[in-house]
């Protein structure tokens, strides 16, 4: 069952709270973008862009135009949206406990197949739920028993440097480490930004130390090297480079390490511009809501290996970060998941070599899109993602105006 609804010129559907999967395709004319902005190629572009305030500009405007790509775009309506659906501003989830054993990477793929995903929890109310659930009689384990996955997991891997523009490394380059010996780390669960010592090799530090730092200025691909000698955390760092420099040091190579190493007082550590994000639902829910166990300082990433989480239903079911490789319980959820995909059409006027299957490229333009999904009231949960092709692009030259598709529920 669907009705139809109008968002600022766009149209859709309301989608039936059976959570039956709804898919159709309609266009987005590109003429309903009228900057006529270039899309940024250099991180000079992206620099103009950071601080103007001016967005990034995904299309060009549509006169003369000779390269059109079109794209299909996946909408995840995760939650009802209030924009589409008054009738229920929370998704349904319905848990499941499995009382078999699995690591957390087991029972994921077995949600995942079964369900919808191991569980996300995103109120106390969800928390009742589940310890009005929980069987304690079949989660005894000789030790640490009670408790069960649930999809919760720290990003350990989303390292990336603060100068995002792809054009400004070569192959290999945006990758390049040089860790100190048994880093990263992570002490305390709360090292999410990098320094460098003065003998050259990085380490994960906690985001909010004050410490000096150094920021590069960069044209095109040459780069040079600045010591700010004022304390300061990483953000501020960040802030204060972009602002005067080009941004927080990127280490693209042995080369620069050792620039900026000569920098470095003795027995100190500099901020460079590496950082990573921390604690992700596996099925993609920006949910902030978090019940962890104080009591034990969870999450304590004891002995560094500890980047998955457990509910505690021996404990009101507050949350534990745990090895992802311990064998225990776990709970899936199942919930309506409604999808729609639209074909974007993109034109290229000023940039025609411009590669819009860049992932930066593509990440950008998918930004500009949740922004306007947001601008037009549309619910925060809705998750954006491109869908490829046959042939592994996302988005294609598109040989021939097709006739406007008449969107159907
Ligand atoms: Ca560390
Ligand atoms: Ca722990």
């Amino acid at each position: 069952m669907c009705s139809s609804f109008s968002t600022g010129g766009s149209e859709g559907c309301a989608y039936d709270l059976e959570h039956k999967t709804l898919e159709r395709t309609k266009r987005v004319e590109a003429a309903t973008v009228k900057s006529p902005q270039r899309v940024p190629e250099t991180h000079e572009d992206y620099r103009r862009i950071r601080t103007s305030g001016e967005k990034i500009p995904t299309t060009s405007q549509t006169e003369d135009t000779s390269l059109k790509m079109d794209a299909l775009l996946l909408l995840l309506f995760t939650v009802a949206a209030s924009g589409l659906c008054a009738e229920s501003p929370q998704v349904k989830r319905r848990y499941f406990f499995n009382y078999d054993h699995k690591t957390q990477d087991e029972a994921r793929a077995f949600c995942r197949d079964k369900h919808t995903d191991l569980a996300t929890i995103t109120s106390m109310e969800d928390v009742d739920t589940l310890s009005g659930m929980a069987d304690l009689s079949q989660m005894w384990q000789i030790v640490d028993g009670n408790r069960a996955w649930i999809g919760l997991y720290d990003d350990v891997d989303s390292w990336s440097w603060s100068l995002s523009d792809p054009s400004f490394y070569d192959d290999g380059e945006a990758e390049f480490r040089q860790w100190a010996g048994g880093m990263p780390d992570n002490i305390g669960s709360r090292e999410h930004c990098t320094t460098m010592y003065f003998d050259g090799l990085w380490n994960d530090v906690h985001c909010m130390d004050n410490l000096k730092s150094v920021c590069c200025d960069a044209t095109g691909s040459n780069v040079t090297f600045v010591l700010i000698s004022t304390d300061m955390s990483w953000t501020e760092a960040q802030s204060y480079c972009r602002e005067h420099h080009t941004d927080l040091a990127s280490v693209r190579n042995l080369d620069e390490n050792q620039k900026i190493k000569e920098l470095i007082p003795f027995l100190q550590s500099v901020w460079i511009g590496l950082s990573r994000e921390t604690w992700k639902w596996l099925d993609g829910s920006n949910s902030s809501f978090r019940y962890w166990n104080l009591g034990f300082s969870d999450p304590n990433n004891l002995f560094s290996k500890e980047a998955c989480v457990s509910a505690d239903f021996g404990n009101f079911g507050k949350w534990e970060d745990w090895p992802c490789g311990y064998k225990r319980s776990y709970i899936c959820y199942t919930a309506g998941i409604t999808q729609q995909v639209i074909r974007v059409s993109v034109q290229k006027k000023k940039n025609p070599s411009v590669d819009l299957n860049h992932s930066a490229v593509m990440e950008h333009i998918l930004q500009q899109l949740r922004q306007k999904l947001r601008d037009e009231g549309l619910h925060e949960n809705i998750r954006l993602s491109w869908r490829r092709q046959p042939g592994g692009n996302v988005f294609q030259k598109e040989e021939s105006e097709e006739k406007k598709e008449t969107p159907e529920c």
